[in-house]
């Protein structure tokens, strides 16, 4: 092939996008309720150790271009908009206002606002410093962000405290520091209590998101787990109104069964927002797009979740890789990642609606039939053929993701 000059390139994109297939309209990804995150689509590709390779790209257009895919909802940091010296400034009322008009010519609605509380050398040492004003101020931050919560209509608050630990032990003391950290956020549910009912409106759902390594050594809360325990301790004034938003990698980075960790969060009520994405285990964040590394776990994460009425928000809360252009962001990334997100969603219905599995799932639910429980020997021989189908499911499961369930072979 010859070299591909760069005014042609994008066509060739284009062009090739729509030879793979299997889009769907942006009138059908509408249905589902699936989240732009303002932070992911002006992500510029920059690391520790990466330069940036896109530029930025401002709030107006990612609404526009989110409108275009067929991305119903918007959420956004308060500084990915505001910078961080006009919050709570005159210039704030400005920016929301624009917001919201961008959010309504395209028909997008506002579903999350997070307040940003690890990038600004404020919180250095954490949102729940020992100092007293950083506190303060991080309680300030809080209560804001759930003002323009409501001002843009917004029904959650996300809270990532990765900035919650330390790199060097000695001077934190986690119980205070946890406490102190409970302040901030019953001061946020405080302020929504009282906002909320001046405006009419039913208050936010707080939702804590979970991270086992980044951007601190050592993380006080690492865990959807940890964080579970944190809502029941006792130190938040309404434990009712804090939830999780688990981030599938998050889970999986410490090594954790990410649908186990999405179980434990049902069982409890509290599975209110998802961090769609995927990567690896036991590595750091590398936020790739869902269904990129583990299509057949994530078809088995949506089936637990179909299969227990969780219908969204699905955050799509992952990075365009570096190599992907300004343009491939909204041509490639944000497209092929709701589309594979959907093709998941439905074959997770098509799993829970399987004769072949629903069929192995009752004949293992049923049992052998054996009557007298204390005879092991009995136990053991009348479920030993029916244990088949742990295996002949898990075989189901891969028919149904690669297509082989449709009779797909290869003739040889
Ligand atoms: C970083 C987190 C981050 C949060 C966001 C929402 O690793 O995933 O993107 O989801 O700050 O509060
Ligand atoms: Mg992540
Ligand atoms: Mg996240």
């Amino acid at each position: 092939m010859n070299p591909v000059p760069v005014e042609q390139q994008q066509s060739l994109v284009t062009r090739l996008m729509n030879a793979c297939g299997g889009a769907y309209s942006p009138e059908v990804r509408r249905k589902y309720f699936i989240t732009g995150p303002q932070w992911a689509a002006a992500y510029e590709g920059q690391a520790l150790f990466h330069a940036p390779t896109r530029r930025p790209v401002g709030f107006e257009q990612v609404i526009r271009e989110y409108a275009r895919i067929g991305i119903g909802h918007w959420c956004t940091h308060d500084t990915d908009v505001i910078p961080t010296g006009m919050l709570g400034k005159d210039g704030q009322d400005d920016i929301v206002g624009r917001i919201g008009k961008a959010l309504k010519e395209n028909g997008l609605v506002c579903s999350m606002v997070t307040t940003e509380t690890f990038h600004h050398a404020v919180w250095a040492a954490s949102p729940a410093a020992e100092a007293p004003e950083v506190r303060a101020y991080a309680a300030w931050r809080l209560k804001n962000t759930v003002r323009i919560g409501h001002e843009l209509g917004a029904k959650f608050a996300v809270y990532w405290p990765g900035s919650l630990g330390y790199y060097v032990q000695g001077a934190v003391e986690e119980t205070e520091t946890l406490k102190w950290y409970a302040e901030g956020l019953n001061a946020a549910c405080e302020a929504d209590i009282e906002l909320a009912a001046k405006l009419g409106r039913p208050t936010l759902k707080h939702c804590m998101e979970a991270k086992p390594f980044e951007p601190q050594a050592e993380i006080l809360l690492p865990t959807s787990d940890a964080m579970l325990s944190f809502i029941s301790s006792g130190l938040l004034t309404h434990p009712e109104m804090v939830g999780l938003n688990p981030e599938y990698l998050h889970e999986l980075m410490w090594g954790a069964a990410p649908r186990a960790a999405l179980a434990r969060a049902l069982v409890a009520g509290k599975l209110w927002h998802f961090d769609i994405n995927d990567g690896y285990r036991l590595k750091h964040d590398v936020d790739i797009a869902v269904g990129l590394v583990n299509p057949l776990d994530w078809l088995n994460v949506l089936v637990l979740l179909r299969s227990h009425g969780y219908e969204g928000p699905f955050n799509l809360d992952y990075k365009p890789p570096r190599t992907t252009s300004n343009f491939g962001v909204f041509e490639v990334s944000f497209p092929t990642a709701v589309d594979r997100f959907i093709t998941l969603w439905e074959m997770a219905g098509e799993a829970i609606t399987d004769p072949v599995i629903g069929e192995a799932s009752a004949a293992l639910r049923a049992g052998g039939g054996v009557k007298d429980a204390r005879d092991v020997d009995a136990v053991v021989a009348a479920n030993r053929e029916l244990l088949s189908l742990h295996e002949l499911i898990a075989h189901r499961m891969v028919q149904i993701l690669i297509g082989q369930h449709r009779g797909r072979t290869y003739s040889l």
